[in-house]
C-alpha cells in the first residue's frame, strides 16, 4: 500500500486524457485507486477523506474542480473561493499523490449537452431550494469517475443528501465503484467545516454555532423521549431564530428515502439549511 512519507509534491494534471494515460497504467500495474472529489479551498474536512482513500490505496486522486453546473443564476459561482496554491501546499501535506485540476472548458467543452438526472433522494430539501444543483453535481462526478475510474470514491457526511444521491447514481448507473461516506469534521465549537465559512464575518461566525447547536438539541430531545417531529422542529427552529438565522428547511428525514418522518422512532436524520447574511449553510445529524 502507500509508503509512510507523505510530504511529496503531488503531481498536478490539467488535462483529461493525461489523466485518463495516468489511470490507465496504474490499473495496468494492479494499483488500486481512490477519488476524492472537491471543489477546491479545502480545509479539514476535504482532507479527511484524502485521509481515507489514502488509507484504502494504492493511488489517491484529488479532483479541484468549481463545477459551474450545481450553481443556481443568483449563487455564489463567481465568487466561490479559488486558493489552487494552499491547496496543493495541504495535499502535499497529506499524501495526495495525484491532483486533476481541470479547466472549465476541458469539463464542459463546447455543445456539451448532456446531463445525469437523478430523481428520488435528490428531489427534496436541497434539490427544491437548489433547482439543477444535484443534476451538476451528478453529471460532474459521473464524469470524474469516467475519468479517474477510481475502485472507491469519497464524500463527506456532511453533505448527506449529495452522498445519498451519488449512491444511488452509482447503484442504478451499475457503477463499479464502492462509495464511501466519512464522517463530518467540526470546528472546537462544533460548526461543521465548509470552504463557505470563510463568508461569514466575525459578528456572524459565533452565531453559525447555533446550527450544530440546534441539531444536538434534538438529539437530546430525542434521548429524553420527545419523539414528535413537528415538537423537534419548531425547537430546533427555536436556537437558529434566536441567533437570527434564517431558515430554508428543517427538516426530520428517514436516513435512506428522505421522506419526512412524523414520529422519530429509529434512526432519523436532522437536517438544516440556513442562511446568515449571504452565507447559506448546511448541516445533518443521524439521531434517534
Ligand atoms: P466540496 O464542497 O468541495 O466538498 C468535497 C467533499 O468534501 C464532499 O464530499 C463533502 O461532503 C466533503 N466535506 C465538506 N465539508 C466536510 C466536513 N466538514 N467534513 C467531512 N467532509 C466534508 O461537495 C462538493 O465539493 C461538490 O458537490 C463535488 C462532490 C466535488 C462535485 O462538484
Amino acid at each position: 500500500m502507500n509508503s509512510p512519507h507523505t510530504d511529496v509534491a503531488p503531481r498536478i494534471i490539467h488535462a483529461a486524457d493525461e489523466l485518463r494515460r495516468v489511470v490507465t497504467a496504474a490499473r495496468r500495474a494492479g494499483k488500486t485507486i481512490g477519488l476524492v472529489p472537491t471543489m477546491g479551498a479545502l480545509h479539514e474536512g476535504h482532507l479527511s477523506l484524502v485521509d481515507a482513500a489514502r488509507r484504502d490505496n494504492d493511488l489517491t486522486i484529488v479532483s479541484i474542480f468549481v463545477n459551474p453546473t450545481q450553481f443556481g443564476p443568483n449563487e455564489d459561482f463567481a465568487n466561490y473561493p479559488r486558493t489552487l496554491e494552499s491547496d496543493l501546499d495541504l495535499l502535499a501535506g497529506r499524501g495526495a499523490q495525484l491532483i486533476f485540476a481541470p479547466r472549465t472548458d476541458q469539463m464542459y467543452g463546447p455543445g456539451h449537452a448532456t446531463h445525469v438526472e437523478v430523481d428520488g433522494p435528490a428531489l427534496r430539501l436541497e434539490g427544491a431550494f437548489r433547482p439543477g444543483h444535484f443534476r451538476g453535481v451528478a453529471t460532474i462526478v459521473l464524469k470524474l469517475f469516467n475519468l479517474a475510474s477510481p475502485d472507491r470514491a469519497y464524500f463527506g457526511r456532511k453533505d448527506y443528501q449529495q452522498s445519498l444521491v451519488i449512491r444511488r447514481m452509482v447503484a442504478d448507473l451499475d457503477l463499479p465503484i464502492h462509495v464511501e461516506i466519512c464522517p463530518t469534521v467540526r470546528e472546537a465549537d462544533g460548526l461543521a467545516l465548509s470552504s463557505r465559512n470563510r463568508y461569514l464575518s466575525p459578528e456572524e461566525r459565533p452565531r453559525a454555532r447555533s446550527i450544530s447547536e440546534s441539531l444536538r438539541l434534538a438529539a437530546r430531545l430525542v434521548e429524553q423521549g420527545t419523539r414528535d417531529a413537528a415538537t423537534l422542529i419548531a425547537r430546533m427552529s427555536d436556537v437558529l431564530r434566536a441567533a437570527d438565522l434564517k431558515l430554508d428547511y428543517v427538516a426530520l428525514a428517514d436516513p435512506d428515502t428522505l421522506e419526512d418522518v412524523s414520529v422519530v422512532d429509529g434512526p432519523t436524520v436532522a437536517l438544516i439549511a440556513a442562511r446568515l447574511g449571504k452565507t447559506r449553510l448546511i448541516d445533518n445529524e443521524v439521531i434517534g
